[in-house]
């Protein structure tokens, strides 16, 4: 669904929001029963899939309902918090970083894992280089357009295989799935890849996001199954 904000009427946005309430209250209440935990922990050397996950050929679309359609030119990319040299990036400005691709698998907590997902954007450790994060970083927070956060320790967020991406075996990112910008962390849960992505902030300390609140795990390794909070 694509929110505007003009010419609905009150009454449908009541709806629209209720059906996401319940819809996270689902998913809280699945995070406190433990729900599609195996127990086991896989073995990331040899296996491909992760533990209680389930291979799809699709690619489902996950979020809290609202799809936010921010225009180029209104765009803009925040760095900041604990960096040497913070950015406010527009569109163009985006686009003159070095351009990567990386070829990663997708691991959702919600049991569908999905190979061979080409992406094309800008990688974190290109990023690194510009903003240059000050030796008491430890900590990203990331923040969208449509209010969602997460958090991801930096060492994590530094991977090689992390990327900021635009493209999707070689198309523009659809907005559903976070165009024009998301990010892609492959060695965690999905839910750590933040959509339409806004700001990346920096911190020293942690600050949980918008389902690291709502009992799901802190860190989000598939490999450990850290679904959900213990
Ligand atoms: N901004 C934003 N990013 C988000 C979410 C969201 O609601 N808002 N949902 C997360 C969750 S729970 C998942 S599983 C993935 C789903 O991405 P997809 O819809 O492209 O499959 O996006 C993650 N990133
Ligand atoms: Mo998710």
């Amino acid at each position: 669904m694509t929110v505007s904000n003009d010419g609905e009427s009150g009454l449908e946005n009541q709806d629209e929001q209720g059906k996401r309430d319940k819809l996270i209250r689902r998913k809280q209440e699945w995070a406190a029963e433990g729900r599609l935990l195996t127990g086991n922990n896989g073995n990331r050397e040899t296996d491909r899939l992760p533990p209680g996950q389930r291979l799809v050929q699709n690619w489902p679309v996950l979020d809290l309902g609202v799809h936010p359609d921010i225009p180029r030119d209104k765009w803009r990319l925040w760095i900041d918090g604990a960096v040497a040299n913070p950015q406010k990036l527009d569109w163009a400005g985006f686009q003159a970083l070095p351009q990567s691709q990386s070829v990663s698998d997708i691991h959702c907590v919600t049991a569908w894992s999905r190979y061979d997902n080409r992406w094309r954007g800008v990688l974190v450790r290109d990023l690194l280089d510009l903003v240059k994060p000050r030796p008491d970083a430890q900590h990203v927070i990331l923040h969208s357009y449509d209010t969602y956060t997460t958090n991801i320790p930096l060492a994590e967020f530094a991977d090689e295989d992390v990327l900021l991406a635009t493209h999707w075996q070689d198309e523009e990112l659809t907005l559903e799935h976070g165009g024009p910008l998301r990010l892609i962390l492959p060695k965690l849960y999905f839910w750590k890849s933040a959509k339409w992505l806004k700001r990346i902030e920096f911190a020293v300390f942690d600050k949980p996001g918008f389902w690291e609140l709502r009992g799901y795990h802190n860190h989000g390794d598939p490999w450990e199954e850290e679904r959900y909070d213990d």
